[in-house]
């Protein structure tokens, strides 16, 4: 059907011009959009990716026995929240910005947040709600509530399980895997935690088990569930298959990060560590790369867990900072673990310091320079408004300046009424299109010619770049090198304080 999107001010009764008028809207467009480059995301990365900020919430016997890996013999009992709230949890994550939030409904100790079919270790034998609570369909139901993404850790490691180790935990495994991707509605991650220590209670076995990473699991079986039941969910791993773990835990991605990794031969537990941290760009595509953005998870506090020796420990407003922009700022997502304490909420000190760390960004995102500017580009796809340079400073991720395919070295120049000053660049590609650019620079108007004040490689979803305070009346964006046409979203100048 041809659109008449944006011709609704003529009157309907002129039934031969809609006619003549949408016929026109089907003529082909004098150019195409510039063919994909390399690998491009799916639905469901696009939808983790554009996200950037997710929060992780490690919950469990553990937040009441002061522990950070529980053994498995832990008496159901001893969980028992005294205020649980969910609502104040999500109220918190939404506050800080967090944009979907993955909760540990089962961690090493086997100890399950939701009353599964499959275990007595659950909740349902705590003396919480007299056994009768679910906190994964409390934290679910908040987070659709407050338009919240919703996601899922299901440790593969079972401390508690008796059959652990044998070919029917894995049935055990995949049935709790079932329930959690079918009784919540929609889930938009699952967390597979490739951590695993080999001592454990195992139904009182009180053993060391050990495993082979690259068969016991038959992790793409297991994959294929997660493809059937919750087809727009991504999943987590070292390995991926969808998104690649960074390869620490200290909230850090490198530095390039590219979306592309070759994760050929890869199996969770030994991904190489150098292509977690800077991803892959190889000069030739090769057929082995995939995209597979980086996530970076990292705890407010030293532990994942919540102990109240650490309630002093809390990350600060300016440290919390810091990491958004070693992660999100380099090309990363971030998920960042807010773990509730023995109310059953995340304690007043992590909300303190989440609501500082809000502040700040606020702040220095606020006002974006670049729109006060007059824009030109030396190339514009075929002169065409789709992809016009103003695009680069609509705030919309979905348009973007392209040039002609033959021009892969173009620039974009900023021209502004009179000085400003600004210290932090924000660059975003239109990923549909695959990463494109594999060099900038960026230059200021100072004494009557070009300087260049920053240079960078990967862009990506997010780059943000720092640099010390600039102030000039012309700011100039160069691609330096690129194997094919660009396709940049957005463009951005912004101020942050000290
Ligand atoms: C690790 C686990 O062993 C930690 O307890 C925590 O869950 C962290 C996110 O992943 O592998
Ligand atoms: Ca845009």
């Amino acid at each position: 059907m041809p659109t008449l999107k944006g011709l609704t001010m003529i009157p309907k009764c002129h039934s031969m011009a809609l006619v003549a008028l949408g016929f026109l809207t089907t003529t082909a467009p004098a150019v195409q959009p510039p063919a994909p480059y390399g690998p491009v995301p799916t639905e469901g990365q696009l939808i983790r990716e554009t996200n950037e900020f997710y929060g992780f919430l490690h919950f469990t016997v553990n937040t009441f026995t002061d522990r950070e890996w529980g053994e498995g013999d832990e008496s159901d009992s001893v969980f028992q929240p005294t205020n649980f709230d969910a609502e104040q949890i999500v109220a918190t994550a939404r506050m800080a910005g967090m944009k979907g939030l993955v909760l540990t409904c089962k961690h090493h100790d086997g100890f399950c947040l939701w009353p599964s079919a499959y275990t007595q270790h659950s909740i349902k034998n705590s003396p919480w709600e007299h056994g009768k609570g679910d906190v994964v369909g409390a934290v679910a139901r908040a987070c659709r509530k407050h338009g919240l993404k919703f996601g899922v850790y299901l440790s593969p490691w079972d401390r508690n399980n008796a059959a652990y180790g044998t070919p029917a935990y894995i049935i055990y495994y995949r049935n709790q895997l079932r329930e959690l991707l079918t009784h919540y509605g929609p889930i938009a991650e699952v967390w597979f935690d490739g951590a695993n220590g080999g001592s454990g209670y195992y139904g009182g076995a009180r053993e060391t088990r050990h495993i082979d990473n690259h068969t016991y699991y038959d992790w793409s079986h297991t994959w294929q569930i997660v493809r059937e039941l919750q087809p727009k969910a991504v999943m987590f791993s070292d390995a991926g298959p969808d998104i690649r773990w960074v390869g620490n835990e200290a909230g850090k991605a490198g530095e390039p990060c590219w979306e592309t990794v070759d994760p050929s031969g890869w199996c969770p537990g030994d991904a190489p560590g150098d292509q977690l941290f800077h991803g892959l760009r190889p000069p030739i595509p090769t057929s082995g790369l995939r995209w597979m953005p980086a996530e970076c998870d990292v705890s407010i506090r030293p532990g994942w867990f919540y102990h109240p020796a650490e309630n002093e420990r809390v990350k600060t407003p300016q440290q919390l900072t810091e990491l958004y922009y070693d992660s999100i700022g380099r090309g990363a997502c971030l998920l960042l673990n807010i773990p509730p304490d023995r109310n059953g909420q995340i304690h007043p000190n992590d909300v303190a310091a989440l609501r500082g760390f809000r502040e700040i960004l606020d702040r220095t995102f606020a006002q974006d320079l670049a729109r006060k500017a007059r824009v030109a580009a030396s190339n514009v796809r075929g002169n065409e408004r789709r992809f016009s340079v103003r695009n680069l400073f609509d705030g919309n991720r979905d348009t973007y300046w392209a040039t002609d395919d033959a021009v892969t070295n173009a620039e974009v120049v900023l021209t502004f009424g009179r000085p400003v000053t600004f210290n932090v660049v924000r660059l975003r590609e239109y990923l549909p299109l695959g990463q494109r650019i594999d060099a900038f620079a960026l230059d200021q108007w100072q004494a009557g010619q070009w300087a260049e004040f920053a240079q960078g490689t990967s862009i990506g979803n997010c780059r943000l770049i720092r640099c010390q305070p600039v102030t000039t009346e012309k700011v100039r964006f160069r691609i330096v090198q690129a194997p094919v046409c660009a396709a940049l979203s957005e463009l951005g100048l912004f101020r942050a304080g000290s």
